[in-house]
Order: C-alpha cells, then sequence, then structure tokens
C-alpha cells in the first residue's frame, strides 16, 4: 500500500460531520484513513464509502479481527463489501482464524493487516510475550502488512527484523501516546495518527508539523 505523507489518519470522531470536517482540512496531505469501532458503530459501515467517494481515500478498517475463523470471515466479507481497502485482524487468535481474513481479503483483492504488538501499556502483560511469533506466524503465512507500536522502537525495530524489509508495517502510538514520528519511520513505512491531528486545535498546522518533522 503506498501511504502519503506516511501518515494515515486514524479518525476517531464519532460523528461523520466533524470527521469529514477534519478532512476537509487536512486532504492535500493524506490519502488514507483508518476507522475503527468508534465511528463505524456511530455512523454505519456506510462511512468507508463515504471516504472513498468524498475524498478518494484508501479505507483500512481497524476492526481487530479476533474471533473464530467462521466469524473473522463474515466480519471480513462485511468489511471487503462495505469497500474497505484493508482490515486488521488480531494475529493472537491464531493461523486458523488469521487465514480467514487473509482469505476473504484475497477473494476481494483487497489487503489484510496482522496486529502483532499493541502500543498502549497494557500490551505489555500478556500480548507483548507472544508478538514476536504472531509476526514470525504472519510471515509463514505470507502477509505482508503488520500493524507494530510506534511507543516502543526497541519492539518495532524487533519485530522488523522479523517480517523483514519488504514487509509493510504501520504504527500507531505516535504524538498522544508518545511516539515520536522520526525515529518510528526508522522501522516503519507509515504512521498512524488520530487525536494529534483530529483533536488539535489546527488539524492542517499539526499536520503539516508533523511532515516538516519526519522530512
Ligand atoms: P491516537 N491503535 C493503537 N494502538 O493506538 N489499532 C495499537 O496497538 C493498535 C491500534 C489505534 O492515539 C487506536 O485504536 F493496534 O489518537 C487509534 O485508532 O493517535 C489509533 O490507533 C491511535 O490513535
Amino acid at each position: 500500500m503506498k501511504v502519503k505523507n506516511n501518515i494515515i489518519l486514524a479518525m476517531d470522531l464519532m460523528d461523520l460531520a466533524s470527521a469529514e470536517s477534519v478532512c476537509e482540512s487536512i486532504n492535500q496531505y493524506i490519502d488514507t484513513i483508518k476507522i475503527g469501532y468508534p465511528l463505524t458503530l456511530a455512523e454505519g459501515l456506510k462511512t468507508i464509502g463515504l471516504f472513498k467517494e468524498n475524498f478518494g481515500y484508501k479505507v483500512i478498517c481497524d476492526y481487530k479481527v479476533a474471533d473464530i475463523p467462521a466469524t473473522n470471515e463474515k466480519i471480513a466479507n462485511l468489511t471487503f463489501d462495505a469497500g474497505a481497502d484493508a482490515i486488521i485482524c488480531h494475529g493472537f487468535v491464531g493461523p486458523d482464524s488469521v487465514e480467514a481474513c487473509k482469505a476473504s481479503a484475497e477473494d476481494h483483492g483487497k489487503e489484510v493487516f496482522l496486529l502483532t504488538e499493541m502500543s498502549h501499556p497494557g500490551a505489555i502483560r500478556f500480548l507483548q510475550k507472544d508478538a514476536d511469533d504472531i509476526a514470525r506466524m504472519g510471515v509463514e503465512m505470507g502477509i505482508s502488512n503488520y500493524v507494530a507500536p510506534s511507543t516502543r522502537p526497541d519492539r518495532l525495530s524487533e519485530i522488523r527484523d522479523i517480517v523483514g524489509k519488504d514487509s509493510f508495517i504501520i504504527s500507531p502510538g505516535v504524538g498522544t501516546q508518545g511516539g515520536d514520528p522520526k525515529e518510528t519511520l526508522k522501522y516503519s513505512n507509515a504512521l498512524i495518527i488520530g487525536r494529534s491531528i483530529y483533536n488539535a486545535e489546527d488539524p492542517e498546522t499539526a499536520t503539516k508539523d508533523i511532515i516538516d518533522s519526519i522530512q
């Protein structure tokens, strides 16, 4: 996936009007948006199509799919049928569950991102122990897109070593959660940024400042 300016907007505002207003103000700088449960549950799956039609964005659905294979398949099919370009699925549920999302993505000619280690402090308790193995599973399964944390560059670097230089890593945790944009891009292909942009007094300036800082 190609991401303009290496920035994916994490749009977690919960009404479409506010979300679209932020997008209008930073439209010239981004071409990829990530939406998750907050906006989808508030406004529906139609949100995916609206961002595509109104802004021409690539839409990554951050649904952290983590169920049995049969249920994962249903979730992924609905997401791709609604127009998503990619879906994020959890790896800890194991290869059969991940395979269901991957197969759905392939059927639709779309992409799957495998979530390895999460960015928040609580991820250290359970997920971190298995994150390297999750990444290795992804490699064994032929997955080329990964999510790994900006908040722990050492871990991000280890996950990069496992998935290899040709894999595509996107990283949340930049800004509000403490991750540094430039440091993150040493190991990652694109930054996922939400609150530092959409909660900024001036989202356009905030976006420009981040872009300047990673030049
Ligand atoms: P911001 N997100 C995350 N950490 O933050 N998908 C993860 O490990 C992960 C994610 C999402 O902090 C989070 O749900 F796997 O406001 C939110 O949508 O910049 C975004 O990344 C970060 O938002």
